[in-house]
């Protein structure tokens, strides 16, 4: 039996709600299934621990992680904390001191889950972003000159590397290689004239090493528009670190919503543990309530089996929550019903249970 050591930060407001559900999930599918077993060690980090410690984490926090086979988390951000530190000081920095280059975020509309969409240009929603994670418009470089002068300017660098740029498209191609799909790369070389342009001259090169793959490129604002009038033109999408945060977010709008939108935060050389979380934020508006949607993180505890080369489990946790999406007798409310959290959480593991 193979043992997998998961590091837990449950983070803020609703992520401690939604991991709860995630760990039960992932307990029973192992437990199941008999090849593998977890071992999940908490950690408290977050806004309620910067309040008390004036950090988001340990000191030693990220060589305390470092040793786990992957990172769970919840959500951050909490009224309080300004959302640059929260978001920088615990999930921003994980995924870099880890490389977490790749987020992989599917927008794939599952049967049964709800679509804005009318008529025909709905049925096939099922594609799979790629998104830089470690640079680009998160590269964290810029300057704030003359704070609360007149003359005040600030900075905000965009950082794209040759090795950056060329492993995250080179990941989308083996991606779509691997399940005979496109590509398409996102960028804006007509308003950004260093990055973008770079960007699409590295695209353009690592396509010469896939021939037999069908590629498109589009400009941001077109591809937004797009990803609504016509989401069955994509299928493995390639983007920057913001555009893909942004869009992600209109795929998520189409495929369900944010309770149904995952992540997995990868590095893909296993040099360092990758991290699998929710799309969505903290939502401190239903915090402690108990009727947040746990589905993306499930979806994120699908990808987790993924990563570790179960993807037969993590393909049955996919179809219990497409079964729980039919049956809509068992739905949080925003989905339209009246579940809470953790009897969402138990349908999956019952449905799992068959
Ligand atoms: N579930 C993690 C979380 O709280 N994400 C909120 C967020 O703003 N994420 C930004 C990002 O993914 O770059």
């Amino acid at each position: 039996m193979e043992n997998l050591k998961i590091a837990v930060i449950p983070g803020d407001g609703i992520g401690p709600e939604v991991i709860t559900e995630g760990i039960k999930v992932l307990e029973k599918a192992a437990e199941l299934d008999g090849r593998i077993q977890f071992e999940f060690t908490q950690f408290p980090w977050g806004c309620e621990y910067y309040l008390e410690h004036g950090r988001m984490m340990d000191e030693d926090g990220i060589d305390r992680l470092r040793d786990f086979d992957a990172i769970f988390l919840g959500a951050v951000g909490y009224p309080g904390v300004p959302d640059h530190i929260s978001l920088w000081d615990l999930l921003l920095r994980i995924r870099k001191e880890f490389d977490q280059y790749v987020n992989i975020r599917p927008i794939q509309l599952l049967n049964g889950a709800p679509c804005p969409l009318k008529g025909g240009n709905k049925e096939k929603i099922d594609m799979l972003f790629i998104r830089e994670n470690s640079e680009g418009e998160y590269s964290g470089a810029g300057d704030w000159l003359f704070k609360g002068k007149p003359e005040e300017v600030v900075l905000q660098t965009g950082v794209f590397s040759r090795k950056g740029t060329e492993r995250i498209i080179r990941y989308a191609f083996e991606t779509a290689k691997e399940a005979g799909k496109t590509v398409t790369s996102i960028s804006k070389a007509n308003a950004l004239n260093y990055s973008m342009v770079f960007w699409d001259e590295v695209f353009e090169e690592v396509s010469k090493d896939y021939p037999e793959i069908q590629t498109y490129s589009y400009l941001v604002d077109a591809a937004a528009m797009h990803m609504i009038t016509d989401p069955e033109r994509f299928e493995v999408v390639v983007t920057s670190n913001l555009f893909g945060d942004i869009l992600t977010d209109v795929g998520a709008a189409l495929a369900g919503g944010m309770g149904l939108a995952a992540g997995a935060n990868i590095n893909p050389e296993r040099k360092y543990p990758s991290m699998f979380e929710p799309v969505h934020g903290s939502a401190p508006d239903i915090a402690g309530k108990g009727i947040a949607n746990p589905l993306a993180t499930v979806w994120s505890a699908s990808q987790m089996f993924d990563f570790f080369g179960y993807s037969d489990i993590g393909e049955k946790l996919l179809q219990a929550i497409e079964i729980l999406l039919e049956e809509k007798e068992v739905l949080t409310q925003d989905l339209g019903g009246i579940a809470t959290t953790s009897e969402v959480g138990d349908r999956v593991a019952q449905i799992l249970k068959g």
